[in-house]
């Protein structure tokens, strides 16, 4: 099976004739993950109607498509969708209320704007600044439309190959258990076909072993990546009820713990998991029901800071990882950045 992040794509939406291509791809994505054909035709129309945003109101930006699989407490995936995220450095939309409504459009042209996607979608998110841009979290699900949520978490990421490359070399993943849900990052050592190749083992392993504490995940991902190249590669664990995080990291993978009260940066130790690795233990920290978990890829600059966007913590999980990933990718290497906390 192809994994998640491999069939994950950004388009540069530029020009009008963009608008095709992403709209073939969502609607590809949709239909494979079971989408009737008018829930399909959904997708597409949404996605023109976004391209078309970016063209209007913010002279361009990008839209990434990704597969959707929400899972049971016990793991088994039941439902399957499609992920829209635009994502603009544009004026920002000045009266947001407003756009929702039907039939509005700053340009004043016959463009249903955001009213029209947010009646199609079964999720929409929207995180707006003046001058920083705009980003709109779009989210389709076949079957159990509307329904509620088996995953006590939210969970957003963005996974991409760096320019030129058609395979990515990080990946990423997350298991919900019964009380508590496992989240791996991993980075495969350069890029390109072998550090694909060991993401994939890396996180096939670590699915293999979740029910586990995260050093013991660790302990056999270092295993399964003897005879790869190697890889970064940082496990979380999120216990609801304990309300602790426990965390296992070697090599650079970054994780940081935000709350309204500020940041805790997780400790990774030096090493390659598959080869060197000088030490691999698990360190605890507190988690709380507003906390969210940012993990992502030396793709990504460190330098971030979620307080220059106001309201952004409290946006979905996809969204803040999309506004990370549009002001902070580097270009130059794969990047993954996952944000994750509970269902409010
Ligand atoms: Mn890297």
């Amino acid at each position: 099976m192809i994994p998640d992040w491999e069939r994950q794509r950004a388009f540069e939406i530029s020009e009008a004739s963009h608008t095709a291509e992403v709209r073939r791809f969502a609607a590809q994505l949709a239909k494979g993950a079971g989408f009737s054909e008018s829930a399909a035709g959904s997708v597409a129309i949404a996605t023109t109607e976004l391209s078309t945003n970016l063209l209007k109101h913010a002279s361009g930006g990008k839209i990434v498509v990704r597969p959707l699989a929400d899972h049971s407490a016990r793991g088994v995936e039941f439902a399957r969708g499609v992920e829209l995220l635009s994502l603009d450095r544009g004026a920002g939309i000045g009266n947001f209320t407003q756009c929702l409504r039907d039939g509005y459009s700053t340009a004043g042209s016959a463009g249903t704007g955001l009213g029209a996607i947010a009646r199609l979608a079964s999720e929409l998110d929207v995180q707006t600044a003046p001058g920083k841009g705009t980003a709109v979290m779009a989210r389709f699900w076949a079957g159990k439309l509307g329904g509620a949520p088996t995953d006590q978490i939210e969970v957003g990421a963005v996974c991409m190959p760096m320019p030129g490359e058609e395979r990515c070399g990080d990946g990423w993943g997350y298991e919900p258990l019964a009380d508590r849900c496992i989240f791996v990052l991993v980075d495969g050592l350069g890029h390109g076909l072998g550090a694909a190749e060991a993401a994939e083992q890396a996180v096939a392993s670590v699915r293999e072993h979740r029910t586990k504490a995260p050093a013991v995940i660790i302990e056999y991902a270092h295993d399964a990546l003897r005879g790869t190249r190697g890889a970064a590669i940082a496990v979380a664990e999120v216990n609801f009820t304990q309300q602790v995080l426990r965390y296992c990291g070697i090599g650079n993978i970054s994780a940081t713990i935000v709350t309204g009260s500020g940041l805790r940066h997780l400790v990774s130790y030096n090493g390659i998991a598959g080869h060197a690795v000088r030490k691999i233990s698990e360190f605890t920290y507190p988690w709380t029901a507003d906390s969210l978990l940012i993990m992502h890829s030396d793709g990504l600059m460190s330098r971030w800071d979620l307080q220059a966007y106001p309201g952004l913590m409290q946006r979905h999980p996809s969204v803040i990882a999309g506004v990370l990933y549009r002001d902070f990718v580097r270009d130059r290497d794969d990047v993954t950045v996952l944000a994750a906390k509970e269902w409010r």
